[in-house]
C-alpha cells in the first residue's frame, strides 16, 4: 500500500523534553527519499497540531493526561483516515504515549474489516503502567495497559471499545526495564514478551520466529518501534536510554523478518529525543532500521528462514 507519513510534534507524555523535534529529525535524515528508494508511494502529510507541553507536576498518577487526550485523540482521527483510504500511516513521534491513538485507530480499522491484528512493540520499556503503579506519572509508559483496557476512560474508550485490544496480540521485543508493580500487571494480563534475557540465551532470530509465527494472510501487522529498543550505543538519542539493547545487526534481523511476512500494514516510530542526539545519528540508523522493515535486503532472496 502506499505510505502516508504523519507527524506528531510533542513530548506531552514523556519524562523529558525534546521528543516533540523527533518528525523533523526523521525528515532531515531522509525518511522519505530512503522509502521511495524502495519503489514506495509517499505522501508527507506534514504535522499534527496539538496543546503546548505544560511542564507540570502529575496529578492522580497522571502528568498531562487533558493534553494526552486531546494529541491522541487527533492521532487517532489522522490515522484511522489513512487506514480508511487503504494507506500505510507511519506515526512520526513525538513519544510514546501517541502509540496509544495509532493502536486504537488500528484496532477500530481492524474491527471494521474483520482482520487479524498482531502487535509488536519494540522496546526497551513494558510501557503497562497505570497511574497507580507509575514512578514517573508519565504517560508514555502506560499505552499498552490503557489499550488492554486498564487506565482512564478518556484514554481507554478512544477505539470506540474498550478494550481496544487484547494482550494475547501483542507480542514485546527487546523489555530490559520494568517498573516493580508493572511486572505483577505484565504477568497478570499475560503479555507474551521476549525480553533481552531470552533474546541472549535464543538470539534474536529464535524471538522473532516465535512473535511472527500466528502472522498469515489475514493479519494486520502493527509495529510500535520507541528508538529505546535500541542499545544506547547505537542510539543515545533517546530520554530513556537502557543499556545492554539490539546491537545494530540484531535490530536488522528483527526488521528483516518483519518484512518477510509481508504483512505489516502500520508503524509508529516514536520517542526519537534530537535534544539528546549527536549529530543526528540516532534518527540516522531509525532511518536505515525502517529502510529494512520496508525490504531491503542485501541480496535478493529466496526464503532463507
Ligand atoms: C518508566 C519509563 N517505566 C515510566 N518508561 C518509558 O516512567 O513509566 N520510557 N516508557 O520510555
Ligand atoms: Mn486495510
Ligand atoms: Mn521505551
Ligand atoms: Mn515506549
Amino acid at each position: 500500500n502506499p505510505i502516508s507519513l504523519i507527524g506528531a510534534p510533542t513530548d506531552i507524555g514523556a519524562g523529558s523534553r525534546g521528543a516533540s523535534m523527533g518528525p523533523e529529525a526523521l525528515r532531515v535524515a531522509n525518511i522519505i527519499p530512503v522509502l521511495q528508494s524502495q519503489g514506495l508511494d509517499v505522501i508527507d502529510r506534514g504535522n499534527l497540531s496539538g496543546p503546548p507541553n505544560p511542564w507540570l507536576a502529575p496529578v492522580d498518577g497522571y502528568r498531562h493526561l487533558d493534553e494526552v487526550a486531546t494529541w491522541n485523540q487527533s492521532v487517532h482521527d489522522a490515522v484511522y483516515a489513512e487506514l480508511q483510504l487503504d494507506r500505510l500511516p507511519i506515526l512520526l513521534g513525538g513519544d510514546h504515549c501517541l502509540g496509544l491513538g495509532s493502536i486504537s485507530a488500528v484496532a477500530r480499522h481492524c474491527r471494521d474489516t474483520g482482520k487479524k491484528l498482531r502487535i509488536l512493540w519494540l522496546d526497551a520499556h513494558a510501557d503497562f503502567n497505570t497511574s497507580h503503579l507509575t514512578p514517573s506519572g508519565n504517560i508514555h509508559g502506560m499505552p499498552v495497559a490503557c489499550l488492554c483496557g486498564y487506565g482512564p476512560e478518556v484514554l481507554t474508550s478512544l477505539s470506540g471499545q474498550v478494550p481496544a485490544i487484547n494482550p494475547k496480540w501483542v507480542r514485546q521485543i527487546g523489555i530490559r526495564s520494568v517498573d516493580e508493580g508493572e511486572k505483577r500487571l505484565v504477568h497478570e494480563a499475560g503479555l507474551d514478551v521476549f525480553d533481552m534475557r531470552f533474546i541472549d540465551e535464543m538470539g534474536m532470530r529464535a524471538a522473532m520466529e516465535l512473535a511472527l509465527a500466528l502472522v498469515d494472510a489475514n493479519t494486520h501487522l502493527h509495529v510500535s518501534f520507541d528508538v529505546d529498543f535500541l542499545d544506547p550505543d547505537i542510539a543515545p538519542g533517546v530520554g530513556t536510554t537502557v543499556r545492554g539493547g539490539p546491537t545494530y545487526r540484531e535490530a536488522q534481523l528483527c526488521m528483516e523478518m518483519i518484512a518477510d511476512t509481508g504483512r505489516l500494514a502500520s508503524l509508529d516510530v516514536m520517542e526519537l529525543n534530537p535534544a539528546f542526539d549527536v549529530r543526528n545519528r540516532t534518527a540516522e540508523v531509525a532511518v536505515d532500521l525502517i529502510e529494512s522493515l520496508f525490504g531491503k535486503s542485501t541480496l535478493m532472496r529466496k526464503r532463507a528462514r
